[in-house]
C-alpha cells in the first residue's frame, strides 16, 4: 500500500472509476453467492480490513458489527462538535444551519430495524436514534413548490434524493447514533441519514446538505442504475423481502 495513502487516511479522494465500481458490484453479488467466506477472502484481497483500504472501497468492521464500510471516495474529513453543520436550503422560508448540539437539544427518535445492502448483505435489528427528517424539514418551513429533498455529503461526492412525502416518513431519520453510540466517523458520523424502508445506499453518510428542490434530482447510485425508490424487496431485483 502506498506509504501517503496510509498516512492520510482521512482525505476526501476523487470519486472511484467505473472500472472499480462494477469490481466492487460483482465483489458484492460474489457476496451473495458465495458466503461469508468469500466476502472474508475479498476484504484480504483489497486490504487492510475495518479502516480505509487501499482501494478506499469496502472492509470489513470489527467483530460484532457486521457492516461493511462503503464509502465512493477514499473517505471524508472529520468532522466533530467544532465544525459540523447540516445545512437545510433550497424551497423553504427559513434556510438554517444547525450544529450539532442543535440537532441532539431536538427530540429524538429510535428505530430497531434492519440495515440492507442493495448487494446482498443484511445487518439484522440495528439500533438508531436520531431527529426525524420531518421535524427538521418543518423546522426550515418547506414552500409549497417543492416535491422532492436532495442530500449532500461533506465527502463532496455522494448524493441522495427523497420524494417529499418519502422524507415526511416517520423511519426516515437523521441518525446521530448506530448501533451502541454516536454515528462513527466510519459509518458516515457524526450525522448520517438512516432511511429504514429502502435499501442502504438511500442512507447518505457524512450529511452535511439537505436541500429542498422542484423535483426528483438523482443521486450518485441513481445516475448509475439504482432506483430512485430504493424499497427493500420492491426494487432493483436483488432482494424479495418487501416486509424488512
Ligand atoms: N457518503 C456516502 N454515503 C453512503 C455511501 C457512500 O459510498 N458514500 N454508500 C451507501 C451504501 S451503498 C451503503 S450499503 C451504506 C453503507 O453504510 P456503512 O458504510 O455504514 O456500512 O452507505 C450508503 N451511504
Ligand atoms: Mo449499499
Amino acid at each position: 500500500m502506498p506509504a501517503d495513502k496510509a498516512s492520510q487516511p482521512d482525505d476526501p479522494g476523487a470519486p472511484v472509476g467505473r472500472r472499480v465500481v462494477l469490481g466492487l458490484l460483482a465483489a458484492g453479488a460474489a457476496g451473495v453467492l458465495g458466503g461469508a467466506s468469500i466476502q472474508r477472502g475479498l476484504a484480504a484481497v483489497l486490504g487492510p480490513i475495518g479502516n480505509h483500504d487501499p482501494t478506499g472501497l469496502i472492509g470489513l468492521l470489527p467483530v460484532g458489527n457486521t457492516f461493511r464500510f462503503y464509502s465512493v471516495t477514499r473517505g471524508a474529513p472529520r468532522r466533530d462538535e467544532s465544525n459540523y453543520r447540516l445545512d437545510i436550503t433550497g424551497l423553504v422560508d427559513t434556510p438554517r444551519s444547525h450544529t450539532l448540539p442543535e440537532l441532539r437539544a431536538l427530540p429524538q427518535t429510535t428505530l430497531v430495524r434492519d440495515f440492507q445492502c442493495v448487494t446482498g448483505w443484511r445487518v439484522p435489528e440495528v439500533h438508531w436514534r436520531g431527529v426525524r427528517l420531518a421535524d427538521l424539514l418543518d423546522g426550515a418551513g418547506v414552500k409549497n413548490t417543492a416535491t422532492a429533498v436532495r442530500f449532500t455529503s461533506f465527502d463532496g461526492t455522494y448524493t441522495e434524493s427523497l420524494t417529499l412525502d418519502q422524507a415526511r416518513r416517520d423511519d426516515v431519520i437523521v441518525a446521530l447514533e448506530m448501533i451502541d453510540g454516536p454515528v462513527s466517523h466510519d459509518h458516515g458520523g457524526p450525522v448520517r441519514l438512516y432511511v429504514a424502508p429502502m435499501y442502504g445506499y438511500k442512507s447518505c453518510k457524512w450529511l452535511s446538505g439537505i436541500e429542498l428542490t422542484s423535483d426528483v434530482v438523482p443521486g450518485y447510485w441513481e445516475r448509475r442504475g439504482y432506483s430512485i425508490d430504493g424499497w427493500v424487496g420492491a426494487s432493483n431485483g436483488r432482494d424479495d423481502d418487501p416486509t424488512s
